[in-house]
Formats: C-alpha cells, structure tokens, sequence
C-alpha cells in the first residue's frame, strides 16, 4: 500500500495516525495518508518561519521568479503522474486533469512569476502644509508564514493558485490538502526539490478540518495569514478561530450559480456552454451552475436540448479517454447530492432526466456515480433552488422579461459566478453589469485569464485574487513617506 507523508522542512514525516485515501471511481483504497496532529503541525510552521530568515528571505525577485519558472517547468517534466494521481485521488476524466488541472498548475506559476517580476507599486508626490514637497512611495515585503486550506474538486490548479503568487511575493507556505485528494500536493513537495526551493518554504500536513490540521493551522499565533477554498461555512468556522490571533484572510466559497439564457442567443452555442457549465467535473466546479433562467419563447426547445446532451454524456471510468463524466468525490458527498435529488421530488419538480444512480455491471457500481440530473417546475424558495448541491444538476425555470431573469438570476445569499447567452452584446453588458457577483461570462463559462480579478460577493467570498490582487493579498505594503 501507498504511504503519503507529511512535508516539513525539506523531509517526508510521518504522523501518530493515518487515514484512508480513497479511489472514488471503485472504492478502492489507494494509500494511507500520514495525519498531522498539533505538534507536526506546529513543526511545520516553525521550519516555514525559520526559512523566512534564510536563503529564501534574501533571494532576489528575479530569483524567486526563475525558481516558480522551474516548478513549472518540472510540473511538466512530471504531467503524467501529476494526471495519474489527480485523476486517481478525484476520480475526474482523465482528458480533464489532462487539459484542465495539471496545465494551470504550471500556468500558475508561471503566470505569477513573469507577473512579480514588473509588478509596480503607488508613488506620490505630496504637497506639504508649510508648501514644501514630500514623496510617498510604497514596498512589498512578503507577509511571513501563510496557512493555505484547499478542497478536493480542483485540488492542485486551487492549491497553486495560491501558493503561486505566495511565493511569488517571498512568503514561505503551509498547506492543508483536501483530506480527499492528498496526492498531488505532496508530489508537488517532490518538484519543489528539484527547483531549488530551499527546505521549509513549502510544507504540507495531511489531515481534516476541526479538531485535526486544518484548525491546528489556522489557529497558530505563527501564521500570518490564511488562504482558503471551500465551503461557504468552513469558511465562517475558519474566521471564528483566526479572530483570535487577526490574521487576513482571503477566502473563495461556495455559489449557486446562475446561467441567463436568451431567446437571441446561438442556441447551439447556449446548449453547449449551459452543459459544460452544469456537468463539468461532474457539477463539482465553484462556478458551476445549478439555476438556468431560459426566456420562455424558447424553453421548451432548450429543456430538450439540453436533456439530450445530458444524456449523450459517458459516464465511465475516469481512466478512459472517452469518458465525460467521473463519479462524485465520495460516498458521504454522493449521499449529500441524492438527497437533494430526493427532496427534488418532494419539492414538487420535473424530473426531466437523471435523478438516480446509473448502474455498471462492474467494478465502478462500488464508485460513487450519480446520474446528469436536470428539474424544471420548483419555485424559486424550493431548497432545491436555494442551496449549493455541488453536483451534475440543474433546475431550469422560465422568463418573460430581461429585469425578472436578473432579479430571479439575484436572488442568492451567494454571488460567485453567472453565465449569459445572448447575440445582442448591448444587451449582454447590460445585464452584466448588474449581476451581483465576482465574476459574469458572457457567451462562455470559466474562460480564465489569470490576470483579473477572480472571487465571490456575498457568502461566495472575501477578497479577490488573480493578477495584482494575489500579489496585494500575498504582501504586506510599507508606505515610506519622505520629507524632501
Ligand atoms: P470544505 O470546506 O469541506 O473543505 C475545504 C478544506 O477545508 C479541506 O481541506 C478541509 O479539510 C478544510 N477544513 C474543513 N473544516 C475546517 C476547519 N474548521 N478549519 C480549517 N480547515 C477546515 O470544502 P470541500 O467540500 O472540500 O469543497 C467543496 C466546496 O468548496 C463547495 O462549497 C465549493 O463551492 C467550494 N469551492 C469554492 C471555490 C471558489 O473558488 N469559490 C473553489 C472550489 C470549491
Ligand atoms: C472552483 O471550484 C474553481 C475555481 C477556479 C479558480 O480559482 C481559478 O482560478 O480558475
């Protein structure tokens, strides 16, 4: 049996307990993972702290840079493990973590390096009172020790999207993977030797969240700051304990996304978008949408297109290339998502197709598969609508006019993402415009450039990152006032 350790201070380390790492396509156990208790983590933080003081700490920004171009770099030289094991950990389709989660590891490190490297900061000439001149001018210092907790859907394209622009800003890290998806940040620990980031920059520890790494991390009074992916009340939990020691944070949480369709749209274009928008990594993306809000003229139509493109999705082992959809990540989350197919049901819904769990006749009837499931007919107060399934499911519901679908498209406590299908482009900034979220896509879906600004209004977020935001969220800024 595999064994996956804790990284400290350049060593694989060992904890008192392990966990089971599961193969969510059969359930299967693929390794047993080190769990870090209070102390291990504690070593941790103390070996990233120590390394602030080191070679890191004097490294030249062009030095830091060249050494993310190399992790980037030695991502590639290792594509194929880093797909094996994503694909292994998540049960995602072998072409995604292919296309998708591997290649933006590297672009982020290599997007944050070049970025670091012309970054500029504010200046100022200031007026006195007494008539004179003085000049403000403002320097990035890293801002020490950064907690990094990361969820299992995406997990190494999450996880270095931020320890990217962490580092890219001189910070050393302590990472908290997913207690689902282990693997491929502790094979990132592996890269990172081979591009010379010295020992104690990156560390990892293993474990789950209250009462287990994930608290032991956010509540050390040594961390300077916690970066966070996942669920909108981890979230709250996450603030809870780092009030105690004022620590930033910046935090990208869960959505119930909207997609707008309108009767002007390329209809195939719009079908096409919608489906990737809904089933995507199996509906487990943030930005997936979970409410599409179809102009009436042309919902029925759209209802059927999209069924059928539902149901030409392959469902299959994620080792193959022609598999569409992987299973869910587990069998507590698969459990999560057939209980709202349930309560669907006793909603009052549609069922227009799915809402159950497709059968193999093999190994993968021990994975955990649900079926593409699309509702129409809830309200709009059905739980169904309201809440974040994080699974391949979507009600659609009609609209008359451009203002109901924004209002209906609104209604959220969360504001992550929200997608838009129409040709008229006036119309399409227009709406835009008063989505109430961090990020709209008009006539496409998570079509990212990782400059802009990417995070979540409402209970989808704090803060934002991408570009110039990571580089302000991973610096602390010292603004030096001189009297000339
Ligand atoms: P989760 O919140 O259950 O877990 C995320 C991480 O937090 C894990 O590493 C977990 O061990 C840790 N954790 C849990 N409780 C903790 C605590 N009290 N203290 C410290 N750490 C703790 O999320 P998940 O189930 O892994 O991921 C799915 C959720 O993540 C969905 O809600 C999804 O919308 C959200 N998500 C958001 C984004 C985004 O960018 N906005 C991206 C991916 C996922
Ligand atoms: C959430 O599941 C997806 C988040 C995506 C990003 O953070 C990104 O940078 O593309």
């Amino acid at each position: 049996m595999k064994s996956i350790h804790n990284y400290i201070d350049g060593q694989f380390v060992r904890g008192k307990r392990e966990f089971a790492d599961v193969n969510p396509a059969d359930g299967s156990v693929i390794a047993q993972v080190s769990e870090a208790d209070e102390e291990v983590v504690d070593r941790a933080v103390r070996a990233a702290r120590k390394s602030l003081r080191g070679e890191w700490g004097r490294m030249s920004v062009r030095g830091r840079a060249a050494r993310l171009h190399k992790i980037a770099d030695a991502i590639e030289a290792r594509f194929d493990s880093f797909v094996a094991a994503e694909v292994a950990d998540t049960g995602k389709p072998i072409t995604l973590a292919s296309k998708l989660d591997v290649p933006r590891a590297a672009a982020n490190f290599r997007t944050f390096a070049d970025l670091i490297k012309t970054a500029g900061l504010e200046s100022f000439q200031t007026e006195t009172p007494d008539g004179q001149n003085a000049l403000n001018y403002a320097i990035r210092k890293p801002l020490g020790v950064v907690g990094i907790i990361t969820p299992w859907n995406l997990p190494l394209l999450l996880l270095t999207w931020k320890v990217a622009p962490a580092l890219a800003c001189g910070n050393t890290v302590v990472v908290k993977p997913s207690e689902e998806t282990p693997a491929t940040a502790t094979l990132l620990a592996e890269v990172m030797k081979e591009a010379g980031i010295p020992d104690g920059v990156y560390n990892v520890v293993h474990g789950f969240g209250p009462n287990s790494a994930g608290e032991f991390l956010t509540r050390h009074p040594d961390v300077n700051a916690v970066t966070f992916t996942g669920e909108s009340q981890t979230g709250a939990a996450i603030m809870k304990t780092v009030a105690a020691t004022v620590k930033p944070v910046s935090f990208e949480l869960g959505g119930k996304n909207a997609a707008i369709v309108f009767a002007d749209c390329d209809f195939d274009d719009a079908v096409n978008g919608v489906a990737e928008a809904v089933f995507l990594n199996t509906g487990q993306v943030c930005l997936c949408t979970e409410r599409v809000y179809v102009e009436r003229a042309i919902f029925s139509p759209f209802v059927e297109s999209l069924k059928k493109k539902a149901e030409s999705l392959r469902i299959g082992s994620p080792v193959e290339n022609i598999t569409d959809l992987g299973p869910l990540i587990s069998a507590q989350h698969r459990e999560k998502a057939l209980s709202y197919y349930r309560l669907a049901r006793e909603e009052g819904a549609t069922l227009i197709t799915g809402g159950g769990i497709p059968q193999f006749g093999s190994v993968l009837d021990h994975g955990f598969y649900v079926q593409p499931t699309i509702y129409t007919g809830l309200p709009e107060s059905a739980r169904c609508v309201k809440e974040e399934i994080f699974g391949p499911v979507c009600h659609i519901a009609p609209f008359d006019t451009e203002e109901e679908a924004v209002s209906m498209a609104n209604d959220t406590k969360y504001g992550l993402a929200a997608s838009i299908w129409t040709t008229n482009l006036k119309r399409g900034h227009r709406v835009a415009q008063q989505m109430n979220v961090g990020i709209t896509w008009v006539n496409c879906w998570f079509l990212r450039d990782l400059r802009t600004p990417f995070g979540g209004a409402g209970f989808s977020g704090i803060g934002r990152e991408g570009g110039m935001h990571s580089l302000n969220f991973y610096s602390e800024l010292n603004n030096v006032c001189i009297r000339l």
